[in-house]
């Protein structure tokens, strides 16, 4: 088989990718290594940039988006007895979009199915070979035997934990990395979210954020310990500690019910360098993972897919290879400007298990400055709502 993309991974950024392509007339395959259903049961992002909604719209896959999606012109943040609030409207003329990265999968994979676009579900021992040359090619098992794709480029939109990354020479690769003491317990509910907003608390217990994906239809999270396990956190045990982390008001009306899903994400900054090695390029959380505290990974991968899509129109259509040898540069620029707002917010909101009585105050401090100070909320603000691509 022959064909000009191969994509690795099935998740949005692999998706969002073939379609983008596929509207240049531009062919690729994809290649994921679990069935739908699972890449479909994952819970995870919830709030997305307006870089991240236009390039969903040029996609065309933004119909249900537009409808179902909640826009968020503000989020509030607490500490101790105080709240306040960031108001992005007003700060940086825009808002977020609230609309779950499952409901991003759900519409990208029904845009491919519509579009005939070739999919490779449950594939194993996925080999990236000459990515190095002219003619690189793919082998992976589908069940039936060995198959080899032969093709002009590699995009490796395969996650953390995919072969991509590992296919680039150890000793071409920098990478660079910071994990947190802490991971973040999150509950699905059916229950209506607490707040019209998200509301991120930093308390004397740890950090706690009220999210949602609809009207009806709340995701909850607290700091636990890096080593806690879900099971070990009853529903019951989950809303008692979520009700003393966040502000007196909101704890007296959250509405409590049995979780649908119940997870722990650990906490890491990681980026490696280069993004592009020969013909293979690093998409996603393929080369980069930030805390999830200011919901940067999902929008970080979708500007990832804007400066790969752009370098292999021009390469396409003008015969112009300026936009794929940028490629790395100009995504690793906009990476780095989200690995650290990631880890500000992070270690803004959370408790460490070192912190000093000093490092309590200057986190004290931080937050009374942001709380109070229009520059600071509007650097704040500008980095939420997503950087310019
Ligand atoms: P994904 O979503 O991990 O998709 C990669 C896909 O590649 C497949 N794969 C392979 N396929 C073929 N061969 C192989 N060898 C393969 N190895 C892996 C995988 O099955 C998968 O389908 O990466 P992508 O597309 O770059 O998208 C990135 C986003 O998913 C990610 O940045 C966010 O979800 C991060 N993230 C969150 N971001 C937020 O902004 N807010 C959140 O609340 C939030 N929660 C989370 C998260 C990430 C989590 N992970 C990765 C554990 C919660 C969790 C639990
Ligand atoms: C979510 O709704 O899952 C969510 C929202 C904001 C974050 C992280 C996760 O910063």
């Amino acid at each position: 088989m022959r064909t000009q993309v191969v994509i690795i991974g099935g998740g949005p950024s692999g998706l969002l990718l073939a379609q983008l392509l596929h509207l240049q007339g531009i062919e690729s395959v994809i290649l994921e290594r679990q069935t739908r259903a699972h890449v479909l049961a994952r819970i995870r992002a919830g709030v997305l940039e307006q870089g991240m909604v236009g390039l969903l719209a040029q996609a065309g896959v933004d119909a249900r988006l537009r409808s179902e999606g909640i826009p968020h012109h503000g989020t509030l943040i607490s500490y101790d007895e105080e709240i306040f609030r960031i108001d992005f409207e007003r700060l940086t003329g825009t808002s977020v979009m609230v609309y779950g990265q499952t409901e991003v999968t759900r519409d990208l994979y029904d845009a491919r199915d519509a579009a005939g676009g070739r999919m490779v579900f449950s594939v194993e021992n996925v080999v990236i070979h000459d990515a190095d040359r002219d003619a690189p090619f793919v082998t992976y098992d589908d069940g039936h035997g060995g198959q080899r794709i032969d093709c002009d480029f590699i995009a490796g939109c395969d996650g953390f934990h995919g072969v991509s990354r590992a296919t680039v020479p150890a000793s071409v690769r920098r990478e660079y990395e910071k994990v947190y003491p802490f991971g973040w317990l999150g509950v699905l509910s059916h229950t209506p979210p607490v707040n019209a907003e998200l509301i991120y608390a930093n308390s004397q217990r740890g950090f706690a954020l009220c999210s949602m994906r609809s009207p009806t239809l709340s995701r909850y999270y607290i700091q636990c310990t890096a080593s806690d396990r879900p099971e070990a956190w009853s529903d019951e045990a989950f809303w008692t500690e979520l009700k003393r982390r966040i502000p007196a008001e909101q704890a007296e009306s959250l509405v409590t019910g049995p979780s649908i899903e119940k997870s722990i994400a650990p906490l890491r900054s990681f980026v490696t360098e280069p993004m592009r090695w020969g013909r293979l390029f690093l998409c996603g959380d393929a080369a980069h993972i930030v805390p999830p505290t200011g919901a940067k990974g999902l929008n970080t991968a979708a500007s990832d897919v804007h400066y790969l899509f752009e370098g292999l129109c021009r390469y396409y259509n003008d015969k112009d290879p300026e936009g794929i040898d940028r490629y790395s540069e100009r995504a690793l620029a906009r990476v780095w400007k989200a690995e650290r707002f990631s880890w500000w917010f992070s270690a803004l909101m959370h408790r460490y298990p070192d912190q000093s009585p000093f490092d309590l105050r200057m986190q004290r401090a931080e937050l009374e400055f942001l709380r109070s100070n229009e520059a600071a909320q509007k650097s704040m603000a500008e980095n939420y709502v997503g950087l310019p691509y």
